[in-house]
């Protein structure tokens, strides 16, 4: 029988700078394993980067990770921020340290606006920090309106970020 389910291929980016941000962001990578209505899990290497935003935090471990999903964006999005709170996230400023900011980059090839909720993420052509890990999973990824993952990162350049060999 045609599997008659609609799998939508997300991507999502996993950043930590505090308590311990190796941990925290290979632990979240096992938790998105265990999400309900996902399959087919994949990530990226984990990334050394330098904050972005205010100056003076520690330095940030990023990542991707990609799932299919049945679950509605929403619902994905719900799902992220259980995770994030049972990392005991602290919102303490914009673009300021956290314990784990995990956003949804890309769902399927779909455009969302409002008001919870803004896919593609709204500055991941420009961060390095999302475009490389990326690279590392899908190198021939499209956004929605048609840039491709290349070109991307032939505006961004690499700069400090590193991968972290453990
Ligand atoms: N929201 C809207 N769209 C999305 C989406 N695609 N994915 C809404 C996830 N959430 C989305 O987010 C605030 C609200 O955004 C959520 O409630 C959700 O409804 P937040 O994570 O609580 O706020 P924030 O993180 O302070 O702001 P923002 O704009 O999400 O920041 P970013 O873009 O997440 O950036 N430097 C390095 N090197 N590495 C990093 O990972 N991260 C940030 C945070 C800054 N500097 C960094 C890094
Ligand atoms: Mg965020």
């Amino acid at each position: 029988m045609t599997d008659m389910i609609n799998w939508q291929l997300c991507y999502i980016g996993l950043g930590s700078n505090l308590e311990d941000p190796y941990r925290q962001v290979s632990s979240a990578l096992e938790e998105l394993t265990a999400l309900p209505d996902c399959r087919a899990h994949a990530h990226s290497r984990l990334y050394r980067s330098d904050p972005v935003g205010p100056p003076g935090q520690p330095d940030y471990v990023n990542a991707v990770a990609c799932f299919e999903t049945t679950l509605e964006p929403l619902a994905l999005l719900d799902a992220l921020q259980a995770i994030e709170q049972a990392h005991q996230r602290v919102r303490i400023q914009h673009w300021g340290p956290r314990t784990l900011d995990l956003d949804l980059l890309l769902y399927g090839n779909q455009v969302i606006e409002n008001e919870r909720l803004t896919v593609p993420h709204a500055f991941m052509k420009e961060r390095s920090f999302v475009l490389y890990p990326l690279a590392d999973l899908a190198p021939d990824t499209r956004l929605p309106d048609g840039t491709g993952l290349a070109e991307l990162l032939a505006n961004c350049p690499q700069g400090t970020l590193e991968p972290i060999n453990r």
